[in-house]
């Protein structure tokens, strides 16, 4: 009976080990996060107040890392990744306990504490199909294998009330069946959990041999720092140059393909006179240029945050062409990526002296891979899904009438200009702002064309000239504030910006499909 007692809590641990290492085999396997446990603990670390972090540290100790500050974030973190580790256990065991009162009590433990975990990496990551997935699938396993292993178990509970005058010999026949049962259940599921943790790691060694890789590289590229005039002055409003991780990711590869760069060829054929094929090493040996982009993308809604500015460092694309040959009928290029993805690219685009290049840096740093590594094309003036080809590895020069890219077939128009738009930064939407003079700010773009002036309209009433930063050229946003004094209550404020070429942002409310969402955007705010 004693050993019975054990058997639920012990039944919780193999099933919490089981769950824990499918989530860790997936992270590894799908990004270049650390175990989900570490995660949550990384995100309780960042978001202590600073007195308890401080007291951890001094308590703690400074670890010598050779560097001069050690946040206390730093030296909290493996203690809350231990923290969390044993928390698992504590409602592994937890749930395996519960299971001997119904199906449902672990249940009820197992999917809110799955939850926490789930929210815990939202904060970290923010929401992802890959911050999602593992843990859910974590805790959907760790519910199956629970009742899977505590079955024997339930039926020898259930079996303990004496139903009728069985034999007892053949009663305690049962029992020990129902025991050897659980016993193997347990050392089955127990050692596969430990063997698919441990071997875990191993899931995702290509993508972490190619991160390495990337981190290694010494690239003959420099970070640039935006001027200071380009930036408005407004808190809250940009920032100007998108660091790399807040660069927006788009992709429709659910895992981004992990590609060695001794692998990496690029192939550029078709209507050309000769076939080039090149390695990294020859790629960057080319002629680098350097330039600020704005990269928008199609699906960006009006307001949105599917749009950034880097400082993109690679070889011109029209050098790489001119080097192959283009002959007179094409007029597209198809660009073909390592994990299939295509898109097609009117050559003029390539060809006619803006800064097209087949980008290698971003921000001064080797591509990271979710934004294409080890090459991926930058186009200024025409949206990401018709030019922006990430793990590129082939251009075929060739003709609209000949080829398709995915865009097409996703119902997108083929040619893809990135259209004039605007967006209201400051205030957010439902800020509560203090009485007195408000300060509206935000950015506008106009690829290709450059932004001649951006007006905002408060209450529907007249259109206000808001004052402009300065941009390095056409292809960048350009950041713009407004000052305007507001009685107390709601109000709403809309942005239009204009481009150097005369046209004026549309009112018009469209679909993203087929060529991106048009809109003047609005935002409602308090003054009190
Ligand atoms: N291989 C590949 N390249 C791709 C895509 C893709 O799905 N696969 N998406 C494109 C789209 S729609 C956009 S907007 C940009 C986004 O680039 P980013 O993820 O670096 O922001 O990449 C483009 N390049
Ligand atoms: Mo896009």
């Amino acid at each position: 009976m004693r050993i019975e007692r054990v058997a639920w809590p012990v039944a919780g641990l193999v099933a919490g080990v089981a769950g824990i290492a499918v989530s860790h085999a997936l992270t590894m396997r799908l990004t270049l996060r650390p175990n989900p446990m570490v995660s949550v603990g990384e995100f309780a670390a960042a978001h202590l107040p600073g007195w308890v972090q401080d007291t951890v540290v001094k308590l703690l100790g400074n670890r010598d890392t050779g560097v001069a500050e050690v946040s206390g974030a730093e030296v909290l973190e493996p203690w809350l990744a231990l923290l969390a580790f044993l928390a698992c256990a504590a409602a592994s065991a937890g749930a395996g306990a519960l299971a001997r009162r119904g199906w449902w009590q672990p249940v009820a433990l197992q999917v809110p504490f799955g939850l926490l975990g789930v929210l815990g990496l939202i904060g970290r990551y923010g929401v992802s199909v890959v911050t999602v997935v593992p843990v859910v699938a974590g805790v959907a396993t760790w519910i199956v294998v629970l009742s899977f292993v505590v079955g024997p178990l339930q039926r020898h509970l259930a079996a303990r009330s004496p139903r009728s005058e069985e034999e007892p010999e053949r009663v305690a026949a049962r029992a020990r069946m129902r025991r050897r049962d659980f016993v193997a259940r347990t050392a089955v599921l127990g050692l596969g959990g430990i063997w698919l943790w441990l071997q875990g790691g191993r899931f995702g060694r290509r993508l972490r041999h190619v991160e390495e890789t990337r981190r290694l590289l010494n690239l003959p590229i420099r970070a640039k720092e935006p001027r200071p005039e380009w930036r408005v002055g407004v808190q809250g409003v940009g920032p100007w140059r998108t660091p790399n991780d807040d660069f927006f990711v788009q992709h429709t590869a659910l895992v981004p393909p992990a590609v060695e760069l001794s692998e990496w060829r690029l192939r550029i054929h078709g209507l050309v006179d000769r076939e080039v094929v090149l390695t990294y090493q020859e790629l960057i040996e080319r002629r680098l240029i350097s330039a600020w982009v704005t990269l928008p993308s199609v699906l960006n809604p009006v307001g949105g945050r599917s749009i950034g500015t880097a400082w993109w460092s690679g070889v011109p694309v029209a050098d790489l062409l001119a080097e192959a040959g283009v002959l007179p009928e094409a007029d597209a290029v198809l660009q073909t990526a390592v994990d299939g993805w295509t898109c097609l690219t009117p050559l003029g685009a390539l060809t006619d002296g803006r800064e097209s290049m087949l980008a290698v840096g971003m921000n001064g740093e080797p591509l990271p891979i979710d934004h294409g590594f080890p090459v991926r094309t930058i186009v200024p003036g025409l949206y990401g899904h018709v030019s922006a080809c990430k793990w590129v590895t082939s251009l075929e020069v060739t003709r609209f009438d000949d080829a398709e890219g995915e865009a097409t077939r996703r119902g997108f128009s083929p040619l893809g200009p990135a259209k004039v738009g605007s967006r209201i930064e400051v205030p957010a939407a439902g800020d509560d702002l203090p009485d007195g003079p408000v300060q509206l700010g935000g950015s506008a773009w106009a690829p290709r064309r450059g932004i001649a002036s951006v007006e905002v309209a408060v209450d529907g009433g007249p259109w206000l000239t808001a004052r402009l930063a300065g941009a390095p050229g056409p292809d960048t946003w350009v950041q713009w504030a407004l000052t305007v004094d507001l009685a107390s209550g709601t109000h709403t404020a809309r942005v239009r910006a204009t481009a150097r070429d005369g046209e004026q942002q549309t009112g018009v409310i469209t679909d993203i499909r087929p060529d991106g969402a048009t809109g003047w955007h609005e935002v409602e705010f308090d003054v009190s």
